[in-house]
């Protein structure tokens, strides 16, 4: 920690003097100092950040205040936990003027809720308030102050992200915690080091060079057993979003480049981070990124600026594009599994779990063909990975491509005793069962892991790309925005798909709906963005785009529109 002492807004020795009275396990916090520490990492004035499903995130510069105290919550979680808790920070597909942060919880997970109240609350704690904030959050969580603390952290490529990184490591330190600075990470690699720290090493190494070897040995293991191994199956064009994904993908490649070559492209190199290229552009547009020349039926992928979501896509014959999202991704991997599960003669719980915005037709085919059970939770990766734990096998994935599958304890000793036990073709599956296991990144969506899982079950069921996207046909849909004056006069239930509040707002989409052949349409307030979503779909493009326009008009009415009123057209 470097810089002249600030002025701070509360004198020290009242502080302590305070703190004494309030309880006498409070000493344990050098008071003093945070009030001094905190005062060189002082809140712009006036400013209010919430703590939403990605954490904080906003304009970098806003943000020094908001990495000191998220240090230092990080340590008091730590020790709560007596585990390691990691920080990331990183914006993912935001702008790159745009930086973020978020906390990672013991195995991997995403910080609990109540934490996430916390966080919010010690962001916007005025400088004066700061040190009653800390003691209100050990008192409620009973974190033992004395217990060690031990953080580590993480950081995308923005400009801004080291600077910031090293507020979030004064935090750290100025509550006493320890910590490790794995300098330049994706998301759900910083994800699989917490998990591994806090796993004794069960779940793998926790250094770079252990999650390249881990997922590399199970790739290289599972391609061996394709029979098809022509060219067409081991090639493959990334495009990185001009992030940190670029950089992992190429220190990696050599590990398992005996069964798949990738070309990398948007690597940062020129262009600027997720400005026309990465997961969530390709999603959205759904369209190409720029800088990627595409032959036609060539096999593509866009990776977000964290790395933490995967699309593909193709060009046809025709020159047409054509989106594989995260439907379609877990379609082909809860497929696989399913049957390798038959094949070794195992039957297993396995679901699926979306969000509303799955598109109607993944749904349909994974219910009604696969007859796998499929479960729709609310948007954001916590809930689709709380529910995913229910099963023996829990596959989640969002539409836009973040997702991963989990496997319970009692599935993968199990699978192991078969890999050992049986014979013949029943051992082969479950052995590459085993494998597949590994190569999953089991404490978040990971693009790197999905990418090789995906190239893995293409090589091994001989699948071309446009072979893998006619498993069903995606129903047209439209996603809009509208503006309002306050998005939390809208709420939702059944997983976001009905609205509860502006009375008469639900009951106006199901008129309109029923105008609609195969049609859906629900509206949920952003946790993002300062707007209402709505998405619909139905038979024909042009029907979704009416029904998608006919709901924006519906909610700019009932919920307080602001603004220019929706115009049709896009
Ligand atoms: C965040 C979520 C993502 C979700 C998106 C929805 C995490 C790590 N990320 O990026 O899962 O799809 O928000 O954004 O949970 P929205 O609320 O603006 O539609
Ligand atoms: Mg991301």
């Amino acid at each position: 920690m470097g810089g002249e002492w600030g002025q701070s807004a509360i004198c020290p020795e009242s502080a302590q003097e305070w703190a004494i009275q309030v309880g006498q396990h409070l000493l344990d916090m050098d008071l003093g100092a945070i009030t001094k520490y905190s005062a060189l990492h002082a809140k712009p004035n006036g400013l209010i950040l919430q703590y939403g499903t990605a954490g904080f995130r906003t304009k970098a510069e806003h943000l020094d205040h908001v990495m000191f105290r998220m240090g230092l919550l990080a340590v008091l979680r730590s020790k709560q936990t007596k585990s390691t808790i990691g920080v990331m920070v990183t914006a993912s597909h935001n702008p790159e003027e745009d930086n973020g942060v978020k906390l990672v919880d013991p195995l991997g997970e995403m910080l609990a809720p109540s934490w996430e109240e916390h966080a919010t609350c010690l962001a916007n704690a005025e400088e004066q308030d700061m040190q009653r904030v800390l003691i209100d959050i050990s008192e409620k969580e009973a974190v033992n102050l004395q217990q060690d603390a031990f953080v580590v952290i993480g950081r995308d490529t923005r400009p801004s992200s080291e600077k910031l990184s090293q507020s979030v490591i004064d935090g750290v330190t100025v509550l006493g915690g320890q910590f490790h600075d794995y300098g330049l990470l994706t998301t759900p690699q910083l994800h699989y080091m917490v998990y591994c720290r806090n796993t004794g090493g069960r779940y793998g190494k926790a250094t770079i060079e252990g999650y390249y070897q881990k997922l590399s040995k199970a790739f290289v293991e599972l391609t061996k057993q394709a029979s098809c191994s022509g060219d067409e199956y081991r090639s493959l064009k990334v495009d990185c979003a001009n992030g940190i994904g670029a950089l992992k993908l190429r220190e990696m490649e050599h590990y398992f480049s005996q069964g798949l070559s990738v070309q990398l492209f948007n690597d940062g190199s020129k262009g600027k981070l997720n400005h026309l290229c990465g997961a969530d552009f390709v999603k959205s547009h759904q369209k190409p990124p720029q800088g990627m020349e595409i032959k036609s039926n060539e096999r593509c992928c866009s990776f977000d600026g964290d790395a933490d979501r995967i699309v593909y896509y193709y060009h046809d014959a025709d020159g047409h594009f054509h989106l594989i999202d995260g439907d379609k991704i877990a379609t082909l991997i809860s497929s696989f599994l399913k049957e390798l599960l038959v094949e070794i003669g195992e039957s297993l719980n396995i679901g699926v779990v979306q969000t509303a915005y799955a598109n109607g037709s993944s749904t349909r085919y994974l219910e009604e063909v696969m007859k796998v059970p499929v479960y729709c939770t609310k948007t954001g990766v916590k809930h689709l990975h709380h529910k995913a734990q229910e099963f023996d096998i829990g596959v989640y994935f969002e539409a836009n491509g973040h997702g991963t599958a989990l496997f319970s304890t009692a599935v993968e000793m199990k699978i192991k005793q078969s890999a050992e036990q049986l014979e013949d073709k029943k051992r082969k599956a479950a052995k590459m069962l085993e494998n597949i296991i590994d190569l999953f990144n089991q404490a978040a969506g990971d693009a790197i892991s999905d990418m090789l899982v995906i190239e893995a079950i293409l090589a091994l069921k001989g699948l071309t790309v446009q072979q893998w996207d006619a498993l069903y046909t995606d129903l047209p849909n439209r996603q809009l925005k509208v503006q309002v004056a306050d998005r939390r006069v809208i709420s939702t239930t059944n997983a976001e798909r009905q609205a509860v509040t502006p009375p008469g707002l639900q009951e106006a989409i199901n008129d309109l709906v029923k105008k609609y052949k195969l049609s859906r349409a629900f509206v949920r307030p952003s946790g993002t963005e300062d707007v209402v979503r709505v998405y619909a779909e139905a038979d024909s493009q042009e029907s979704a785009d009416h029904l998608a326009h006919e709901v924006s008009l519906a909610v700019f009415q009932l919920a307080g529109g602001i603004g220019e009123r929706p115009q049709p057209g896009f």
